[in-house]
C-alpha cells in the first residue's frame, strides 16, 4: 500500500467517523428551544409520534411546546407531562401551547396518556 493510498482512506475513515458522531450525537441531544421574547419554544408535530420527540431546554426560562397533532388516532389525543404537572387535549389540526417553568436540570419524560407514543424533555 502507497502512503498516497493510505492518507486516502484514513481521511476517508475520520469523515465516516465525524458523519456517525454528529448525527449520533444530534439525535441523543434533541431539538434546542428557540428562545423568543424570554421564552423558549418548540413546535412538536403529533402524528404516530413526537416529531422532534427530544427537546432541549435551559432552566430558569419559560417553556412553551406547542403541539399540533395531525392524525386523528385517538391514542394521541392528550399529552401528559408528569414531571411538570401537564396535560393537555390536542384536538386535531390545532396549536396547543403547553408551558411551564424548568427549575431544575434534568430528563423530563412526555407521552401519551397511555404511554405509547413517548419524547423527553431534556432541561440543561
Ligand atoms: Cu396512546
Amino acid at each position: 500500500m502507497t502512503l498516497d493510498k493510505t492518507i486516502v482512506d484514513l481521511v476517508g475513515f475520520a469523515a465516516i467517523g465525524i458523519i456517525i458522531w454528529y448525527f449520533w450525537l444530534s439525535a441523543r441531544r434533541g431539538t434546542m428551544a428557540a428562545l423568543t421574547h424570554g421564552v423558549q419554544g418548540a413546535l412538536i408535530v403529533v402524528k404516530g409520534g413526537y416529531t422532534p420527540d427530544t427537546i432541549v431546554v435551559r432552566r430558569g426560562k419559560p417553556v412553551r411546546l406547542v403541539f399540533r397533532r395531525e392524525e386523528s388516532a385517538s391514542c394521541s389525543e392528550r399529552v401528559v407531562i408528569p414531571g411538570f404537572n401537564r396535560s393537555a387535549l390536542l384536538p386535531e389540526g390545532e396549536e396547543v401551547p403547553v408551558e411551564f417553568l424548568p427549575t431544575a436540570p434534568g430528563e423530563f419524560p412526555f407521552s401519551c396518556q397511555m404511554g405509547m407514543l413517548r419524547g423527553r424533555i431534556v432541561v440543561e
